[in-house]
């Protein structure tokens, strides 16, 4: 095909940062030591029939102890940033009460070995790991798991604030919420409609009261975020039917955090379309408000589009929207909207490769959050990644997948959108949440034999993006 050769070289901002992310459970292992104790994942991947192979996080890629090497990896790359999370069972085992000084002595050594190479953390205080006595105190569908949460937020502040500038409070509520309580694919694995909204708005108000909690502690300099899986829902036509299944998808997926984060309030079409399931009388005097903190940045996460049109009466079994298989919808309220398979060439999760999605996401936040500042803290593919007999890892169609979202996230800059950085899923294949390690997104190729980490030529090809802040031509594969 004829590629257009650009004319200017496709080149990013000298301040731009360049990282990589990743979470605790997916990476660090050592589940038991230094006080540790279980989270609803370690329940969850423990429970037989729910991760791929019963997988679990157990020893994971054993982070824990080699977070030295890791780093030094970063480092030969030339990469500027890392994203990683905080265990909140290894700061505060029950979630409530004194932080246990063990546990966030192993964040302090990781911040202190990353600022050494030149590395900014950037801290995410939730993905997904809250402590199974608070899940067993009801969780998230509690209002009391926000109190606990701001409490939590407080102590790692305290502990990490004068080092760390980037925070982020909570990692993609939308899976917490609607995969962890409606579809059940996700820990706790609970399936109950009502349950997930109510989740939804008691992490919006962890959030709210995570933000303040941080701000009582840090210096003023140090900036707060959150990371959403904002979902870019496309429709099969323009017909009012199949736009209508659009709205209350885009509520769903985007309106129902954003709306009271960004706006302070709940989209209208939001609490019409769920008033079957919920009043939403757990939403207090003051809660929007207490939501509708200053954000200093937004964080978007993005992987795939969304296809949607309006359904011929219910849907039953399993459902085309790429977020694993349940008989139970994490959608509430939208049994009258179904989902197709975008067309286009897939990656190994089966989630199309759809760059202008991510134009289209970042344009689209541009405009809902004028002057915020704007961060992709997670895109990346799986692929099947296999080591020659050379020894070498050869992943073209991960490099041409970067290659393709990188020059979206320069054409939304070029567009006037405040893009200030970008953080590869994933620094090294990990566990992969209910796919176990059987799906691979790292651009270091972990042999699970024996943990041996081996650069990928995609890790080669973004150091070189990372270093030198321009954007190759992609390498024919
Ligand atoms: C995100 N979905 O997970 C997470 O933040 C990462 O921990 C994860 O490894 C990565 O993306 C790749 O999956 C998601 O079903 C899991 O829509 C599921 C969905 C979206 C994101």
């Amino acid at each position: 095909s004829e590629s257009a050769q650009p004319v200017t070289p496709v080149t990013f901002p000298s301040s731009f940062l360049w990282g990589t992310a990743t979470s605790a459970y997916q990476i660090e292992g050592a589940v038991r030591e230094g006080g540790r104790t279980p989270s609803i994942w370690d329940t969850f991947s423990h429970t037989p029939g729910k991760t791929a192979d019963g997988d679990t996080g157990d020893i994971a890629v054993d982070h824990y102890h080699r977070y030295r090497d890791d780093v030094a990896l970063m480092a030969d790359l030339g990469l500027n940033a890392y994203r990683f999370s905080v265990s909140w069972p290894r700061v505060q085992p029950t979630g409530r009460g004194p932080a246990v000084q063990v546990g966030l002595d192993f964040y302090r050594r990781l911040v202190d070995e990353l600022l050494s190479h030149g590395i900014k953390p950037v801290v995410t205080l939730y993905h997904w790991d809250l402590p199974q006595e608070l899940e067993d105190a009801g969780g998230w569908p509690e209002r009391d798991t926000a109190l606990r949460f701001a409490e939590y937020a407080r102590i790692v502040g305290e502990a990490l604030g004068d080092r760390v500038e980037h925070w982020i409070t909570l990692n993609e509520p939308w899976c917490c919420a609607f995969l962890g309580y409606g579809s059940g694919v996700h820990a706790p694995g609970r399936t109950d409609h009502l349950a997930s909204l109510r989740a939804a708005h008691h992490l919006n108000l962890a959030h709210g009261l995570g933000i303040q909690a941080l701000r009582s502690v840090m210096p003023a300099r140090n900036t707060i975020a959150v990371s959403l899986n904002s979902s870019v829902v496309r429709t099969v036509s323009q017909d009012p039917a199949d736009l209508a299944a659009a709205q209350k998808i885009d509520d769903l997926a985007n309106g129902v955090f954003h709306g009271p984060m960004l706006h302070g309030e709940y989209p209208a079409t939001l609490l019409e379309a769920t008033s079957s399931i919920t009043d939403w009388s757990y939403v207090l005097d003051g809660d929007l408000r207490t939501i509708n903190q200053r954000l200093d940045a937004l964080g978007l996460n993005y992987y795939t589009s969304t296809l949607v049109s309006a359904a011929d009466g219910a849907v039953k079994g399993p459902r085309a929207d790429g977020h694993g298989e349940s008989e139970y919808s994490p959608w509430p309220g939208a049994d009258d909207v179904a989902f197709h398979q975008t067309p286009g060439e897939r990656t190994r999760m089966g989630w199309t490769v759809d760059p202008d999605g991510m134009h289209e996401l970042i344009m689209r936040y541009s405009r809902e959050a004028p002057g915020l500042p704007l961060y992709i803290t997670e895109n990346g593919a799986a692929y099947e990644d296999k080591v020659d007999a050379d020894g070498r890892v050869h992943d073209p169609e991960r490099i041409a997948y970067l290659h393709s979202h990188l020059t979206a996230v320069h054409r939304a800059i070029a567009d006037g959108a405040d893009v200030r950085g970008y953080f590869l899923w994933s620094l090294m294949d990990n566990f992969e949440w209910a796919y176990g390690y059987a799906k691979r997104f790292g651009v270091i190729h972990i042999d699970y034999a024996t943990l041996k980490r081996t650069l990928k030529s995609s890790a080669r090809w973004y150091g070189q993006v990372a270093r030198t802040g321009v954007l190759p031509e992609v390498p024919a594969a």
